[in-house]
């Protein structure tokens, strides 16, 4: 297996140029850190999950990484999910790629405050009225993150033949100062980013991508500037036999 920078706690610590003692630190809100010997307790008292984060560092790319939900808690949002949520159809499942238009390789569906649209690969999709289940891991997120967020993108993978293709969230309507939280259930997934000055036959430098298995129940943060310069992927994964289910938790400027 390659260099999955979250594949095993003893995996973890090999890969010192991407990661920063992971078991060590506890992320607080608003972007404080402390170490756990200074200060569980009051971390513990302060969040209804106190999560061990990872901090994920490349040039031009911060993620943060950590369980949110336990895998009971994981395998109860994802079958209230599969029953709420309701998937796009028609012209809003479609997706144009240089002028062209094509289904998309997975089902999506967006939700969010009141009047609220994004516009994304050539399509405007407005959001629907936030369900329980939505609302309550977006309140989880934010409990967490100290972030607040305003919209959801749901990707549904049926299996490891669906699939998302490289891509930036870099839309202008997308507030700068809030990273996107995605949120993942279901089946776990290779997550892929690559930097801009490292794809495809006219790279120009040599730039390691960096990889990471998507868990049950995890949130990963995509912070400023990581989407000015790394695509990001979840690519097919023909072994893969079952459902997941991906939240994009986004904060929309308004008159954008
Ligand atoms: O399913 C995933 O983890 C990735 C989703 C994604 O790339 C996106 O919503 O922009």
């Amino acid at each position: 297996m390659e260099n999955f920078v979250n594949q095993s706690p003893s995996k973890r610590l090999c890969i010192s140029d991407v990661l920063t003692s992971p078991r060590k630190k506890i992320k607080v809100e608003y972007g404080e850190e402390m170490t756990e010997e200074e200060d569980e307790d009051a971390v513990l008292a302060e969040f209804s999950h106190p999560v061990p984060w990872q901090k994920i560092e490349a040039e031009g790319l911060d993620l943060d990484y950590a369980l949110l939900f336990s895998k009971e808690e994981a395998d109860h949002l994802f079958k209230k999910l599969e029953e709420e949520v309701m998937y796009s159809t028609g012209e809003e499942a479609k997706v144009q790629v240089f002028g062209k238009v094509y289904n998309i390789p997975r089902r999506q569906a967006t939700y969010g405050d009141a009047g609220l649209s994004y516009t994304y690969s050539g399509m405007k999709h407005l959001a629907c009225t936030w369900t329980p289940t939505l609302e309550y891991i977006r309140d989880a997120v934010t409990k967490t993150t100290g972030h607040t967020f305003n919209f959801v993108l749901v990707n549904r993978y049926k299996d490891g033949q669906d699939h998302i293709g490289e891509h930036r969230d870099d839309e202008k309507e997308l507030d700068p100062l809030c990273p996107i939280a995605s949120v993942s259930l279901g089946a776990a997934r290779d997550f892929v980013c690559r930097h801009r000055d490292a794809r495809g036959k006219q790279s120009c430098r040599q730039i390691e991508p960096v990889k990471l298995k998507l868990a049950h129940g995890s949130l990963l943060l995509m912070n400023q500037p990581t989407n000015t310069f790394w695509y990001h992927s979840l690519p097919v994964r023909k072994k893969v036999l079952l459902p997941r289910i991906n939240l994009t938790f986004r904060r929309i400027l308004l008159n954008k």
